[in-house]
């Protein structure tokens, strides 16, 4: 049986002292219930802080954790300052929720931080197996997956955010920045709540370590990172049981009872900034306002629970909330009705539950949440199907609950107008929508959310697995000994991005002192014969290589020259007028874009663009192109940051079988972007091909870097 290793801030356990005694309690959050679901396959660990500091004589209770796979993490009161009241609380929190006016830098917390990651890495290595499955959970921990990489490079690592990952112009204001990036990259596999966060992330990842992303997956030195949205479920099965026990009813009833039978609107949170809960009383004061008609017919249930109750910024809003709700009672309330019922602690699980069930509306108005399962847990709870939630659309839940009535938080008018709507909302509609949404978290589950985790964690190792066996530099020993016993050998080789780094500018990427001293080697072995295969126009090439014996492929194909003999294979036309000029609307659209034309065709470069803006001309752009070119013999070649437009039936793959028609003892060719699968497609079969960079290729090889391949070829060279 493998073993799953959970590494999170706090370990599932309330720790209790008890006249000068101390003892432990199991606490079971929805995590632990999910991996109930996978405990036949596993055992599980977890390691975490105890939430205490333990004194000398509590070493005995640690045992005793141990022997229950509980593995504490032991920190000072001054760690937990600065590690968790501090840098999680005050500087992450706020940030990572698009509160930057609340976030705090300070130094000292960052080393705090440090520290503690540095602390839990200690605790883990211990203890950790080599085939363990180490799952690391939450922002407390962001540096740990690379400090556990580089004690054991092997490991399988999983990181699982819980709170929303914020837009690069939120995380570019962090001093630590690049740290946490380059924490975080040290998992195999990065999961968040929904797919806006995965985009925030990744491109942070490109800004600022400048890797890019194919369908989510990173090269990270030799390792594939992959980064993918698991929307966290809840444990369906137990909120379903609990709210149709007996005891639940008999609550129900009192509930209703108590608040007169009136219709019940609910809100549950902890008393967090983030919850928007002034904003929410203020829409229910509108809501009062506006249809006056449902005074003294409806009773707010506002339910939290205390949090961070020594942060300013807390205190600070429970003053705010309670003179909200002081106001709004004593504005419109009287003898007989209260219109917000004001619950500030925790209650037991059952006391919840049948709040849901009572209640005809969940009011959930965070300005900002990673998810929030509160949500899902009052849909679940409504085993009739009766009930309507309002959900605020900057929560992770709504991407899911799309059958709620989804608002913007910020609009009190439009939360006013969702009350009434909720309120007269026809009883088989509500039941469609709910069971709708049931159904959904019925099956996406906190178990299977569990187990997608882990299954996704074992692909991307298969992955990492086969990639490894591509690495050409694996296997770099066979090549140079078929080159080396070979006496008739073709080298097909792609220019820009393969023997060259792509340079902002295309005009700026001539041969360096370097690529020309491997050319002029490489072509002057008479045995070999050594062609660069390029996008690039005829004239550009023969001005770099007209000194060097090698023959060039033009244009993708437009033109060759073979035995320092140019030749077309493509005529001249005039179709570029009109196409042209729709290139240049989008250069106009697109800042940084520009124009490149050639004697064949016509390309649009949007590498110098901002990345996620180029992204979304192009495909503009090719929907535009592709109606456009309808009908005609146009193709349009989608490249690395390039669209370009030529005469179909012009490609590298055709161009090479020129060469390729001769016998060879020895075939290679290297190219980095999708025009080169063209020429990989036609390649004899026992031919070396390899794609630069990361991404599905027919190519059998692969190497990271131009760096790398330029390494290759100088090995050649000595032989
Ligand atoms: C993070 C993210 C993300 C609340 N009051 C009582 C009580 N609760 C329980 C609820 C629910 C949980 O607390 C709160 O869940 P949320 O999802 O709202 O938020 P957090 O767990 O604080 O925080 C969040 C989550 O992680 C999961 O990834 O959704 O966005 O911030 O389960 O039921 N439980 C009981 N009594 C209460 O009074 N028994």
């Amino acid at each position: 049986m493998g073993r799953l290793l959970i590494v999170s801030n706090r370990l599932p356990v309330t720790v209790v002292r008890k006249k000068g005694k101390s003892n432990f309690q199991p606490s079971v959050g929805g995590l632990a219930t999910g991996l109930a679901s996978v405990s036949k396959r596993y055992s599980t660990l977890w390691v975490g802080w105890s939430g205490i500091e333990m004194n000398s004589e509590e070493k005995i209770l640690e045992a005793r954790m141990r022997s229950e796979g509980m593995y504490p993490v032991n920190l000072s009161k001054s760690e937990v300052n600065g590690y968790y009241h501090g840098f999680c609380n005050k500087t992450i929190w706020p940030l990572f929720h698009n509160f930057p006016q609340y976030a705090i830098y300070n130094e000292k917390w960052w080393d705090a931080y440090k520290k503690v990651n540095e602390k839990f890495q200690a605790v883990v290595t211990e203890m950790a197996e080599s085939d363990d499955i180490i799952w690391i959970h939450d922002y407390h921990l962001m540096l740990l997956p690379n400090l556990l990489r580089e004690e054991v490079s092997e490991a399988k690592i999983g990181f699982f955010l819980h709170i929303p990952f914020p837009p690069f112009e939120m995380f570019r204001l962090l001093p630590w920045r690049r740290d946490l990036l380059e924490g975080l990259l040290g998992a195999d596999l990065i999961g968040f709540h929904i797919y806006d966060y995965v985009q925030n992330f990744l491109q942070c990842i490109h800004r600022l370590l400048g890797y890019e992303h194919e369908l989510g997956r990173l090269i990270v030195e030799d390792r594939i990172v992959k980064v993918d949205a698991f929307p966290m479920g809840i444990d369906y099965d137990k909120f379903e049981s609990i709210t149709s026990s007996p005891e639940v009813e008999e609550e129900v009833k009192r509930i209703r009872k108590r608040l007169g039978g009136r219709r019940i609107i609910l809100s549950v949170d902890r008393l967090d900034y983030t919850k928007g809960i002034p904003l929410r009383l203020e829409a229910f004061d509108l809501f009062l306002d506006k249809y006056p008609e449902y005074v003294g017919k409806v009773t707010f249930v506002l339910k939290l629970v205390p949090s961070r109750t020594r942060v300013e910024h807390y205190v600070q809003l429970k003053k705010y909330v309670d003179e909200l709700v002081g106001k709004i009672n004593g504005k419109y309330g009287d003898i007989e009705w209260v219109p917000v019922q004001y619950i500030y602690r925790f209650l037991p699980l059952e006391k919840l539950i049948a709040l849901y069930r009572a209640a005809d509306i969940a009011l959930i108005t965070p300005l900002r949440d990673g998810m929030n399962l509160v949500a899902k847990e009052f849909i679940a709870s409504k085993i009739d199907g009766k009930g309507a939630l309002i959900l605020s659309e900057t929560t992770g839940a709504a991407f899911e609950l799309v059958e709620a009535i989804i608002v913007n938080p910020n609009d009190k008018e439009r939360v006013a107008e969702a009350l009434k709507i909720a309120l007269e909302m026809p009883e088989d509609e509500q039941i469609n929508r709910n069971r709708t949404m049931q159904e959904r978290l019925k099956r996406y589950n906190v178990e299977k959310w569990v187990e997608d985790f882990i299954q996704e964690l074992d692909k991307i190792k298969e992955v990492q697995h086969e990639f490894s066996t591509k690495y050409l530099m694996r296997d770099a020993n066979n090549l140079l000994k078929d080159y080396r016993d070979s006496s008739k050998r073709l080298l097909l080789l792609d220019y820009d991005g393969t023997l060259v780094p792509h340079a902002d500018d295309p005009r700026k990427a001539e041969p360096d002192e370097e690529l020309v001293g491997i050319l002029t080697e490489l072509s002057s072995d008479r045995r070999n014969t050594v062609v660069i295969v390029s996008g690039r126009d005829r004239k550009t090439l023969e001005g770099w290589f007209k000194n060097l014996n090698v023959d060039l492929v033009a244009e993708h194909g437009a033109a060759v020259r073979r035995g320092g003999e140019w030749r077309l294979v493509e005529g001249v036309d005039d179709w570029k007028e009109s196409i042209r000029q729709v290139l240049e609307l989008y250069v106009d659209r697109t800042p940084g874009s520009f124009i490149e034309e050639k004697e064949f065709s016509i390309v649009w470069h949007y590498r110098k663009a901002n990345p996620e803006l180029g992204r979304r001309r192009a495909a503009e752009l090719e929907s535009v192109l592709m109606s456009l070119i309808a009908g005609t013999d146009l193709n349009i070649l989608k490249g690395d940051k390039v669209i370009e437009v030529r005469k179909a039936g012009v490609d590298k793959g055709r161009a090479a079988l020129e060469w390729l028609s001769d016998d060879w003892e020895f075939v290679l060719a290297a190219g980095n972007d999708v025009t080169d699968e063209d020429l990989f497609s036609v390649l004899p079969e026992n031919s070396y091909s390899i794609k630069i960079g990361f991404g599905p290729s027919r190519a059998k090889y692969y190497l990271r870097s131009v760096h790398e391949l330029r390494s290759v070829l100088k090995k050649l060279q000595r032989l």
